[in-house]
């Protein structure tokens, strides 16, 4: 055994450098070992009895779930990297949750569908293309690492999307909004690239 591996800091690193090696942390990321709380305005009070999660836009049949609808939909576990643009990478992390397409299928989504513009609490927002919200590993998570999501990290229910800027994972989750164009969200509206692939550096719109 190293025994420099025994400190913390050189333990992140060889880390680092072992999903450098593997291609698994974008460029101008880092690796944290943390897990950092991040997002816009205060965090929001979950309340089982006045929350409840819509599904609207271009379906044939629009829905307003309550909490317990919401929990009865099949349950999906994934493992998944998560990147943000302010340049940490947090690795291997165990979701489980909701799949997003079955909560698309109770609606019934249009053919004309293209895009999905994601609404949490307080007006936050974050749009990205049909194919990108209905991609492996996506889900509407409840759970991290087996406990319940806390409220600051945008518990009961927030979305996590791996293959993009963590942006786009919107925490405390209200619904969904089904679109035929590319409606630009709260980040990408102040400048952060409307679809924001970490591989690509896609941290700003040119
Ligand atoms: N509702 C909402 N969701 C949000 C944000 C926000 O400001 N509001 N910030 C995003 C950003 S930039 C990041 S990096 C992640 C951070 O999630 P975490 O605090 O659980 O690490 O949440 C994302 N989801
Ligand atoms: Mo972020």
């Amino acid at each position: 055994m190293e025994l420099s591996g025994l400190f913390t800091g050189d333990e992140r690193k060889r880390k680092e450098r072992e999903m450098r090696e593997a291609g698994r942390l974008p460029a101008g990321q880092s690796l944290t070992l943390k897990w950092p709380v991040l997002h816009y305005g205060s965090v929001p009070h979950f309340d089982s009895s006045k929350w409840s999660f819509f599904v609207r836009g271009l379906v044939k049949q629009p829905q307003s779930l309550d909490w317990t609808a919401c929990k009865a939909l099949p349950r999906v576990e994934e493992q998944s990297d998560f990147h943000c643009v302010t340049r940490w990478s947090r690795f291997d992390n165990h979701w489980r949750g909701i799949s997003t397409r079955s909560v698309l299928d109770l609606a019934s989504p249009l053919p004309e569908t293209t895009h999905v513009l994601v609404h949490g609490e307080q007006g936050y927002t974050a749009n990205l293309p049909l194919a990108d919200f209905t991609a492996d590993h996506v889900l509407f998570a409840t759970h991290h690492e087996g406990q319940p999501l806390t409220e600051e990290h945008g518990g009961p229910l927030r979305l996590i999307v791996p293959h993009l800027y963590a942006w786009k994972s919107v925490k405390w989750v209200r619904g969904i909004e089904l679109l035929d164009q590319d409606v630009p969200g709260f980040w990408e509206q102040n400048g952060y690239h409307i679809h924001g692939d970490p591989f690509r550096e896609q941290r700003f719109s040119e």
